[in-house]
């Protein structure tokens, strides 16, 4: 059945992003609205995230200011579109209790197929080798036919600047279809714009006391910085890799008593390596954690209740296995 075909005979769509929705999922999600809507006129469209990211609702207000994306949905859908993931565990536990039947459900994503996708929707389009999932809904108007607004076009530029760090983690592909957004109207400055922040008080204590309470852990020529903070794991992670880390992994407690894990690496050491941080190592360490784990190669997390000290020395052990697992015996030391 063909994407055109589900949009044109639904008359409720519920447009589904990931949980902490980012500007790469809320975007695409806008997007989503727009070609559904410009397909079926008289169609409605509801977008819901268990959460948005506070960047994505920064780029709201900038790029969009009346758009709404809720926290759940009391209507009565008869299509499902979900994007930016294909696992139902990075739904959220409110949003997945929206989900219907995967004849009626359709994901649109970029990042590493879910062996249980089956389970989730019938109808998928999930380009891996894509650098974000507003580079996919782009060529997605394109063979639908549907012509952008330079507010879409703006939109969907955001979202790849956001999911590529602006450009550093794409090719040329990605790079041209910017350029083809440029000229369908996107505001290049206003798209930047939009993403700039200057993290909250709060957030450099949480990287400060990350790299203050970082453990080194050399496996050969590699530098693993591991650490823990209650909050802000991810940007803690990035801000260790920016001192110097080949691989940081962040684990966090928060209040609720959750357990949160978030992991990033260098390019370098990814390709050279061939360690995928996402199947290789979150989801291991989501089984640990009672929870779930995985993303990408070089960004992953993992979610769960438990043993957080547990699985930051875990995650060690799992990286050393790999390495020597693929480059035979190097000796590692800690
Ligand atoms: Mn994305």
């Amino acid at each position: 059945m063909s994407l055109e075909f589900l949009l044109r005979g639904a008359k409720n769509v519920l447009i589904l992003g990931h949980h902490n929705a980012d500007p790469d999922a809320v975007c695409a999600m806008l997007a989503m609205q727009y070609i559904y809507n410009a397909l079926n006129p008289k169609g409605a469209a509801t977008l819901v995230s268990d959460d948005v990211s506070k960047l994505s609702n920064q780029v709201l207000e900038s790029l969009t200011p009346g758009a709404t994306v809720s926290t759940s949905s009391d209507k009565t859908h008869d299509l499902v579109v979900i994007l930016d993931t294909n696992n139902r565990y990075q739904l959220g536990s409110s949003v997945e209790s929206l989900l219907l039947d995967p004849k009626r459900t359709i994901v649109i994503d970029h990042h590493g197929i879910n062996p249980d996708i089956a389970s989730l929707a019938e109808h998928t389009i999930i380009r891996s080798d894509t650098s974000s999932t507003c580079e996919i809904m782009f060529d997605l108007s394109k063979e639908l036919g549907v012509e952008l607004t330079p507010a879409v076009a703006t939109l969907l530029l955001t979202g790849m600047i956001f999911d590529t760090r602006r450009f550093f983690y794409s090719g040329a592909e990605a790079l041209s279809t910017a350029l083809e957004l440029i000229d369908a109207g996107a505001d290049y400055s206003q798209s930047v714009n939009s993403l700039i922040v200057k993290p909250e008080r709060s957030e450099r204590i949480a990287r400060l006391k990350a790299a203050g309470r970082c453990r080194i852990h050399l496996l050969g020529d590699w530098v693993i910085a591991i650490s823990k903070i209650n909050a802000f794991e991810a940007s803690s992670c990035r801000g260790l890799i920016e001192l110097g880390a080949d691989v940081a992994i962040v684990g966090g407690k928060t209040s609720k008593g959750e357990v949160r894990l978030s992991a990033r690496s260098t390019n370098k050491f990814s390709s050279m390596t061939g360690i995928d941080l996402g199947s290789d190592i979150m989801e291991p360490l989501g089984v640990v954690i009672g929870g779930h784990g995985g993303g990408h190669a070089n960004a992953a997390g993992a979610n769960g209740t438990m043993n957080r000290d547990a699985a930051l020395v875990r995650s060690v052990e799992l990286i050393r296995d790999e390495i020597s697992k693929r480059n035979g015996s190097k000796e590692c030391s800690s």
